[in-house]
């Protein structure tokens, strides 16, 4: 099965977004995360409107956008303005009165609606947005930060999901603490996208084609 590797940039080298891109694109990454939070529903800020703005006009990969904030339908429209058609949008059904609404919205301007489960939400909380997202994303930390450690808890959730995917016709991708020991776990039994931070991307020895290459090795 083919799996997306999508590296998160809010771990990347802010001083060399450009160079960062040029790398990251030529050693394959398939889309690029790009991590939207308000300081409210996490306690922490993360990329901003000019930030996004940025990687629309200069990446040639899909974005893959995650918003971490409060009430995102009142919120977020200056941020989609400038995504493309087949860019991904993920919010959090916690923060949001209208969360079917707000994915048909995405799903009107072209964007592949997904939605974001903390590590405390139980799959059927969302079970109706199941059948409308186009993406789930798994939160295998409290989001807010890098660096953190993969919570054993979410396996639960992640087998559930996959037992739901094909009936209700989602993708499934995880964010947080991304090893290769997780992708080596679950691509074989189907999850598809790995958001890829500071657990096995940057900061490392290696280059990113290499890192990307075994990551493909599954
Ligand atoms: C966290 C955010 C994530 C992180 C990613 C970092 O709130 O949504 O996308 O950027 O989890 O990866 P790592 O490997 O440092 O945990
Ligand atoms: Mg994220």
């Amino acid at each position: 099965m083919k799996i997306e590797l999508t590296p998160s940039m809010m771990c990347a080298d802010y001083g060399r977004f450009a160079r960062e891109i040029e790398a990251l694109e030529a050693a394959g990454a398939d889309a690029f995360h790009i991590d939207i939070m308000d300081g409210r529903f996490v306690p922490n800020h993360a990329m901003s409107l000019g930030d996004l703005q940025y990687f629309c006009k200069a990446a040639r990969i899909p974005l893959d956008v995650h918003f971490m904030v409060e009430q995102p339908s009142a919120r977020i429209a200056p941020f989609l303005e400038p995504l493309r058609a087949g860019d991904a949008v993920y919010f959090h059904p916690e923060g949001e009165y209208q969360p079917a609404a707000l994915l048909q919205t995405l799903e009107g301007r072209g964007l592949i609606p997904g939605i974001a489960l903390n590590p405390g939400t139980a799959v059927e909380a969302a079970d109706e947005l199941l059948r409308i997202a186009r993406r789930v994303l798994v939160m295998t930390v409290n989001p807010g930060k890098a660096g953190q450690d993969y919570l054993p808890f979410v396996d639960r959730k992640i087998e559930r999901l996959l037992s739901l995917r094909e009936e209700y016709g989602f993708e499934i991708a995880l964010d947080g603490a991304v090893g290769a020991d997780v992708i080596r776990r679950w691509a074989p039994r189907g999850v598809r996208g790995f958001v890829l931070g500071t657990r096995l991307l940057f900061g490392k020895q290696e280059t990113y084609e290499g890192i990307l290459a075994d990551a493909r090795k599954f």
